[in-house]
């Protein structure tokens, strides 16, 4: 038996923690923490430790599916997909135009190679409007939130959670989800060390999470108050003379305090389910900490208010004097070149066409596919092309979109599975297995606490004839071009490469002026033309060797020889590098984004105290909807199940495992019931990503505990006004106790 041991980064979340892989006959034995990692230094968690069995899941597609006339699908050769596909995404765009053909990015994208160094392109090359991605379900309030203030929308500020004295957590379950837009390896351990040190930890979170269980204090507020909470905390920081003037480079501090008028702690109380003592306490903390920050995810993002909710934690940073500076929050800095947006930060270039909902960085919200593909007319949906995107089980209102998807004319999906969404696919285009693809966290690598380089190559060679991941991309990009699938995919890269080299040695003022743009190209190496393109990146980034201009900087061969990564060291105050809004100046009060007040002050008047509202819930052990198939990672805690206060629960008569009925504006479900003394009255909270074993699908083991979908009953008529995001949280719901189980 051979035995070897090979390290690869995580690609399962964000935490990019660093694996010690062993393989025995090229089969994964064990899977480690890799104690070498300069980032990770050893932490796992349960998903980590299970990546050989996603490797070796036996329901994994190893060849290309194509749609048979009888609805059945057939294993065919790469050559005649591809071929397929360029027929069908021909045959759409020459009879429809390309606005036809919608893209659908979904999350792994981020979690992958070769995925984000295409997807600009492909992007162009489509040509469509309809471009969508996990983006409006996820994290576009906070790039609208950003883009406003900082011009750019994917500048993030990150807390500093090695040397903070005090973090305020907002819908956020770090403990469980490990961390989002906020890249930390062994969140656990580092919270840990936070609190080890002094510091203090402070949740807001209707339902004590794991997260509020370390916490030093936890505040369960009302689902989809948060704006208001920080709206009061604002308030109080300058009724007691605590906010602090961020001085020049920032504008808009004094309409500040004009447009938090009206949301003292006491006006807000009520609504947010907060004393108002609670409210003022909160600020004063962070007032007094010498160092805090504030953060939040997908329960502040994921709701009505989610832009302006974004907008406040950067607020309440800003005029603490915890922004750009160590302790507080950092923006980060990726290793490589990156692409800076040509000009500053604005929406509503176009609009959708049945909702008129303003296109956002290029996107418009996922929550309107469903709308542009039923509803008839000129520049209607006719094809999609969904890439690593489980749109049923993720979206808003999931089953409207099950029963739209296969009203359109052709639908490819590059996925490794036959799921929930893929099922209704004219062709699926599997990519390998994350252990058969290099890997370097493009995306990610920016949103690190710690400024760190790390390449993973292969940690097994691909099966022959097996098109990786970059070679599927490219052949995608060929046919979007309007050129043969059957052409060289690394002319893709070529073209790329030496676009970017003429901009590196020819623009004045570029960083290899007056180098040949030819010899810069046969230096970069690479054991591919994407591999190659990486190395460029590296080199022109930050850290990089600028060609030998900055000795010992990155390159690709490098990061080869340091299997364990490069630390870089922490975060680094730079604003003055990041801003690029059209006056230079951070703005505290976008009017795009306070315009939105009047909604939420309307709203804090006339919420009802009555009926219940449902929030998400993410499980430790599930990676969004995509896991449940891993037999080691589902059963015992992670299963589907509704929680319910046990104070609801005693009125309802509901007991543990009950079957409960739960009614929302789009439709219902039943599940067993869990009553939990972790949950405000008045909310349930049901994981998502579960309702599978539906007829086509290829899932055997998730078909045994099939949950259901939490998106059978959110509303995709409802977004967040300003980033079109979805609802996911506060999402109005009836619920009662029931004998039966329903249709599906
Ligand atoms: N109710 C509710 N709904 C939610 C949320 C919630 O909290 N509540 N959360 C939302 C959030 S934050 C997100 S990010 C979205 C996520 O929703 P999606 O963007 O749909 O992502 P996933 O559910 O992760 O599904 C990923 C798909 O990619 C496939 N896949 C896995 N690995 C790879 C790979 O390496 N390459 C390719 N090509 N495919 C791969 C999987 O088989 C799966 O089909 O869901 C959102 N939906
Ligand atoms: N184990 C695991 N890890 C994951 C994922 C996974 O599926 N499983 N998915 C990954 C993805 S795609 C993402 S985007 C991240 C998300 O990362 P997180 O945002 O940390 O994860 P969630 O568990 O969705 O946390 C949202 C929290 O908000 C709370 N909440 C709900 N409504 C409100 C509200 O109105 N106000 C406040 N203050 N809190 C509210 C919920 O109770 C929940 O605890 O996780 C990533 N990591
Ligand atoms: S925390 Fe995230 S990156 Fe780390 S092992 Fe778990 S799933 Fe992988
Ligand atoms: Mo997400």
């Amino acid at each position: 038996m051979l035995e070897r041991t090979a390290t690869r980064v995580c690609p399962l979340c964000e935490a990019t923690c660093g694996l010690s892989i062993t393989l025995s006959d090229e089969v994964v034995t064990r899977v480690k923490g890799n104690r070498d990692d300069v980032f990770s230094k050893g932490y796992l968690c349960p998903k980590g430790a299970s990546l050989g069995r996603f490797d070796s899941d036996p329901d994994r597609l190893t060849a290309p599916l194509v749609r048979r006339p009888d609805g059945g699908f057939d294993e065919v050769g790469w050559a005649e997909a591809f071929a397929a596909v360029e027929r069908g995404l021909r045959g759409v765009t020459e009879r429809y135009g390309k606005d036809a053909v919608a893209l659908y990015m979904g999350n792994p994208v981020i979690h992958t190679l070769a995925l984000p160094l295409y997807m600009l392109v492909l992007r162009e090359r489509l040509g469509t409007r309809n471009v969508y991605s996990s983006t409006t379900l996820d994290t576009m309030p906070k790039s609208v939130a950003c883009g406003w203030m900082y011009g750019d929308p994917l500048a993030f500020p990150l807390p500093d959670i090695d040397r903070t004295d005090h973090l305020l957590v907002l819908g956020a379950n770090p403990m469980e989800s490990n961390g989002s837009l906020w890249t930390v390896a062994d969140m656990p351990g580092r919270l840990k060390a936070l609190r080890a040190r002094g510091g203090r930890l402070v949740v807001v979170d209707p339902r004590r999470t794991r997260t509020a269980d370390l916490a030093d204090e936890h505040v369960p507020i009302r689902p989809g108050t948060d704006a208001l909470l920080l709206l009061g905390i604002a308030h109080t920081l300058f009724e007691e003379g605590l906010a602090k003037d961020p001085g020049p480079g920032f504008a808009g501090f004094d309409e500040l305090a004009v447009q938090v008028k009206g949301f003292a702690a006491e006006d807000v109380a009520d609504a947010c389910g907060i004393p108002a003592g609670t409210v003022r306490t909160l600020a004063r903390e962070l007032a007094a900490a010498p160092t805090a920050a504030v953060y939040g995810r997908l329960g502040t993002c994921t709701t009505e208010f989610g832009t302006l909710t974004s907008w406040l934690v950067d607020v309440v940073n800003i005029i603490t004097g915890n922004f750009d500076r160590p302790g507080g929050v950092l923006f980060g800095e990726a290793p490589h070149a990156t692409r800076r947006p040509a000009e500053p930060f604005r929406t509503g270039r176009w609009h959708s066409r049945v909702r008129a909902l303003p296109e956002t960085n290029g996107e418009l919200p996922t929550a309107t596919l469903a709308d542009e593909i039923e509803t008839p007319g000129e520049g209607q949906v006719r094809a999609l092309l969904c890439i690593a995107g489980n749109l049923v089980l993720a979206s808003p209102q999931g089953e409207r979109l099950d029963r739209a998807l296969p009203g359109l004319d052709f639908m490819v999906c590059v996925d490794p599975y036959l799921n929930e969404t893929t099922r209704h696919a004219s062709v699926i285009l599997p990519p390998p297995s994350a252990l058969e693809s290099p890997h370097y966290d493009v995306v990610l690598a920016g949103r690190s606490v710690r400024r760190n380089a790390r390449f993973s190559p292969p940690v097994r060679a691909l099966a022959p004839g097996r098109p990786s991941e970059a070679e599927i991309l490219a052949r995608l990009v060929l046919i979007a071009s309007g050129k043969s699938a059957a052409g060289d995919p690394d002319s893709v890269d070529e073209a790329l490469t030496d676009l970017t080299l003429r901009a590196a040695a020819g623009r004045p003022g570029a960083p290899l002026r007056g180098r040949e743009p030819a010899a810069l190209k046969r230096e970069l190496t690479g054991d591919n033309a994407l591999e190659r393109r990486l190395d460029l990146m590296l080199r022109l980034g930050p850290a990089g060797d600028l060609f030998g201009k900055r000795p010992g900087g990155l390159n690709l061969a490098l990061l080869k020889e340091t299997p364990n990564g490069i630390d870089l060291g922490p975060l680094r105050p730079r604003r003055e590098e990041v801003v690029m809004t059209a006056s230079g100046l951070v703005e505290l009060c976008p009017p795009a984004i306070t315009g939105d007040l009047p909604r939420l002050d309307a709203r804090m008047r006339e919420l009802d105290a009555g009926g219940f509202v449902l929030i998400s819930r993410r499980q430790l052990k599930s990676v969004n909807s995509w896991s449940h198939n891993i037999a080691t990672l589902s059963g015992g805690t992670n299963r589907c199940s509704l929680e319910i206060s046990t104070e609801d629960a005693g009125r309802l008569g509901v007991t543990a495992g009950d079957l409960v009925r739960v009614r929302g504006r789009a439709g219902e479900v039943v599940v067993p019931a869990e009553p939990t003394d972790r949950l405000r009255a008045g909310v349930l909270s049901l994981p998502y990503g579960w309702g599978h074993g539906r007829r086509g699908s290829r899932l055997a083991h998730a078909a045994t505990q099939p949950g259901v979908s939490m998106n059978a009953l959110t509303d995709s008529s409802v977004v967040d006004p300003l980033s079109g995001t979805a609802v996911f949280n506060g999402v109005p719901v009836h619920v009662e106790r029931t004998e039966a189980e329903t249709e599906r």
